[in-house]
């Protein structure tokens, strides 16, 4: 049977001449991710940023029932849109029902770079064990999909409201090589540090590339390796400021009720309200900071 998967053009011929190319979720860009006008510069940003490093672009998606990897720019404005969030779970309810414009999130868009050949990834931060857990049992399905697909995603650690100290676990636990780039500790999202001692230190594309050939080499079918960006310095959020920020973002959502998938968009929006709204531009600059490294990535080792 043929892949019901719509690869673009551009992708494909990137591919064919072995030129990088890196894929970017879609959640982030749409209303779920970042407040408007706020995730059209966030997507242009990253478009930009790829480009400039000389790699493709490959915005992933489902619309109208369609798995696409890599977007025409005129189809840009669907994802900015209101949208359905679409969890790697969710790929063939999205199919079968004809969903208009399915965000896809890291597990999703993994999953789909997956199934097009795109190696590298790039996001915002991932999803991962949520605090409290114990009772909720809330684990983001990013972190079994980045372990079973094999793709290299780029993030600037996980999401800050989660439990940073228990994910770093769980991708242990999974499997996963977690590469701190230029850092010996995993990245806080909108700071540069969690404290939390990453296992294995890179310091330029070149590493990764080999550490991801190397594997590959080794056990031909492995699944993901996770690069870890901290924030670049000049936009990182003080963190006395960020964990007051996250604790009243954290009790309203409790307050509320929250539960599941609604947890990220809620919380993302309260910290952009409690930070007043300086917790945009750090989200902007490492999105497009982690899209650049990617880049670069991608490049190197599409040279291999
Ligand atoms: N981090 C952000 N903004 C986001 C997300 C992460 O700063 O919008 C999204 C990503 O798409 C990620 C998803 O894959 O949230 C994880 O959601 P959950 O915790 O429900 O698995
Ligand atoms: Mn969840």
């Amino acid at each position: 049977m043929e892949s019901p998967l719509v690869i673009s053009d551009e992708v494909r011929q990137a591919t064919a001449d072995g030129r990088g190319v890196v894929a970017l979720e879609s959640t982030i860009f749409s209303n779920l991710g970042l407040p408007s006008p706020a995730n059209q510069e966030a997507l242009i940003r990253c478009i930009g940023a790829i480009e400039d490093a000389g790699a493709v672009p490959a915005l992933t998606a489902v619309l109208d029932g369609v798995p696409r990897v890599g977007l025409a720019p005129a189809e840009h404005e669907r994802i900015l849109g209101p949208a359905t969030k679409l969890a790697e779970r969710d790929l063939g309810v999205a199919m079968a029902q004809g969903w208009a414009v399915g965000a896809t999130t890291v597990s999703a868009s993994a999953a789909l770079a997956a199934g097009a050949g795109v190696a590298v990834f790039a996001t915002g931060g991932i999803g991962g064990v949520h605090r409290g857990n114990a009772v909720s049992g809330d684990v983001s399905a990013d972190l079994g999909a980045i372990a079973r697909h094999p793709v290299t995603t780029v993030c600037a650690g996980a999401k800050s409201f989660l439990d940073l100290g228990k994910t770093v676990e769980q991708l242990e636990t999974l499997g996963v090589p977690v590469l701190g780039y230029g850092t010996d500790t995993f990245p806080a999202f909108y700071g540069r540090s969690s404290g939390i001692p990453v296992p294995h230190r890179v310091d330029g594309p070149e590493e990764v590339a080999a550490i991801v050939a190397a594997r590959r080499s080794v056990q031909p079918s492995a699944g993901g390796v996770l690069v870890a960006v901290p924030i670049p310095e000049a936009d990182a959020l003080p963190q006395v400021e960020l964990d007051e920020a996250l604790d009243a973002a954290l009790a309203a959502a409790a307050r509320d009720g929250l539960t599941g998938a609604a947890i990220t968009p809620f919380v993302l929006a309260h910290m952009a309200q409690v930070t007043e709204g300086r917790s945009v531009p750090a989200n902007l600059a490492l999105a497009e900071n982690n899209a650049s490294v990617a880049a670069q990535i991608a490049t190197e080792l599409a040279g291999r």
